[in-house]
């Protein structure tokens, strides 16, 4: 039996062209083979957290069907990070692409490298925003509803670009 789970990928970047590097992290994502997209959002500019001497990040959600297991997906993220050059100078600092898996389905998992509901989205508006655009009606495990973290988020500078199709 193949067990389908919906999860929902941050994608993030404030090197080297950031909307490229959003748009062929997508194709990437969509050429691996047990990974089907359902939805992808508008791209988000904001303003860096964490380290304000780095570029504006470019932000988007992406909604997936996977019957990959959360940590074999979460390897195969990596390898496209790594494959795209990916240039990290500090912790909290800027980077060519982050992809990070914010929900798995409605599962919690607590693994050494990889914990989801991923550990910062519930505050963070760069990834609450674009995900309550292609998802207004989803419920954060241990969080509640996305709504009401939107609801209680500030914009923080975080402003919708345009369609990403
Ligand atoms: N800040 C913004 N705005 N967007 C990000 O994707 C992002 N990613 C990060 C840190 C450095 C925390 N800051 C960010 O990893």
């Amino acid at each position: 039996m193949v067990i389908e789970t919906v999860a929902y990928l941050g994608l993030g970047s404030n090197l080297d062209t950031p909307i490229e590097q959003l748009r062929d992290a997508r194709m990437a994502i969509c050429a691996i083979n047990g990974i089907e997209e359902i939805a992808f959002s508008s791209l988000y500019r904001s303003p860096p957290m964490g380290s304000q001497n780095q570029p504006d990040y470019v932000n988007a959600v992406m909604a997936i069907k996977t019957n990959l297991p959360p940590l074999i997906l979460l390897s195969t993220l990596q390898h496209i990070e790594n494959e795209q050059g990916r240039v990290r100078t500090e912790r909290w600092g800027a980077r060519t692409l982050d992809l990070d898996i914010l929900l798995f389905g409605d599962q919690i998992l607590d693994f050494p490298n990889l914990i989801v509901p991923h550990y910062g989205m519930t505050e963070r508006a760069f990834v609450l925003y674009p995900l309550f655009e292609i998802a207004p009606d989803l419920m954060i495990p241990k969080h509640g509803t996305l709504a009401e973290l939107v609801a209680r988020c500030p914009l923080d500078g975080l402003e919708r670009l345009a369609n990403a199709t």
